[in-house]
């Protein structure tokens, strides 16, 4: 090979060398259809008062758009319905306040076309780590129209995040644990009725013998009047447990009478019909297969 080559061959390596890709941190805000970028929403004058924060610190990120003169009607519809946001990726922020040409607007509201506008969101940091931050209007048919980002970093907080708020009724309340111990209490209640209904099973013949009945397609003797009656009886318990709660939430005493009588005849009417009818004790067909007996009990 020629020396003149070997030069341009290594002039051209050094060239593909120095042009290797750089680390890619976009999230999607390109993948957005250009004409939504570009006849949409322009934004301009962007601020964001900090790029480095801590966990329960605030940041305002501010500036301004136009509603693009050439607003493109025909697909989007008119902007009759919007609203001021941002773009992070996930909760890693709390908008705390919005502002649009120094309106409160924490609710969507109507934009002129051609009309230019100036934003202002506070933001509270929630979650620790590295994020690109873009103001974001929100368009009814639109869907979110992003501006451009910036990179923030937000540090770990000397103390967990916390969201408190005045309730109208003077109660300071953090809204980031808010109601947590009813949403336990009700997982636990449903936990308890999922554990009867699976411990109802394992506690019935074991789950090998019942697998060996369907082998032979004798399924249908798997299914006893006994387990139908469980069945209606969580059936109910359930209705039941939803019913009462949403009374005990939104009603006044008269529905407590109701709710306390019509209790009481469904009692009697339960219990007496399930004492003469019930098969709880009925014998058991025996026909395992050989080598696996079922009592009442278990496996012998
Ligand atoms: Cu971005």
């Amino acid at each position: 090979m020629s020396a003149p080559r070997v030069v341009v061959r290594l002039v051209l390596l050094a060239a593909l060398w120095s042009a290797s890709a750089a680390p890619v941190w976009a999230h999607g805000e390109r993948t957005q259809e250009p004409f939504l970028r570009m006849r949409s929403i322009l934004f301009y004058d962007c601020q964001w008062s900090k790029d480095r924060l801590k966990v329960n610190e605030d940041m305002v990120l501010s500036g301004r758009f136009r509603v693009f003169d050439d607003w493109p009607t025909d697909v989007l519809g008119r902007p009759d319905t919007a609203y001021v946001n941002t773009g992070v990726p996930g909760p890693v922020f709390v908008r705390k306040e919005s502002f649009l040409n120094g309106i409160n607007m924490a609710n969507a509201t109507s934009l002129t076309i051609g009309g230019d506008y100036e934003f202002r969101v506070v933001l509270r940091a929630r979650g620790p780590g590295r994020y690109h931050v873009h103001p974001l209007i929100n368009v009814y048919n639109g869907g979110p129209i992003q501006g451009p980002g910036k990179w923030v970093t937000v540090e770990p907080g000397d103390e967990p995040f916390t969201n408190t708020e005045k309730t109208l009724t003077g109660e300071t309340i953090d809204l980031e644990r808010y109601g947590l111990s009813t949403v336990i209490g009700w997982h636990l209640v449903w936990v308890a009725v999922a554990l009867v209904w699976l411990l109802w099973w394992v506690r019935r013949p074991l789950f090998i013998p019942r697998y060996i009945l369907v082998q032979r397609g004798a399924e249908d003797e798997l299914v006893r009047p006994t387990d139908r009656q469980l069945a209606v009886g969580l059936l109910v318990a359930t209705l039941g447990i939803v019913t009462c709660s949403a009374m005990i939430y939104g009603l006044g005493w008269t529905n407590w009478m109701r709710l306390i009588v019509w209790l009481l005849i469904g009692f009697i009417f339960y219990f007496g019909y399930g004492k003469s009818h019930s098969h709880i004790d009925a014998p058991r067909p025996t026909d395992m297969p050989e080598g696996i007996k079922m009592t009442r009990d278990g496996l012998l």
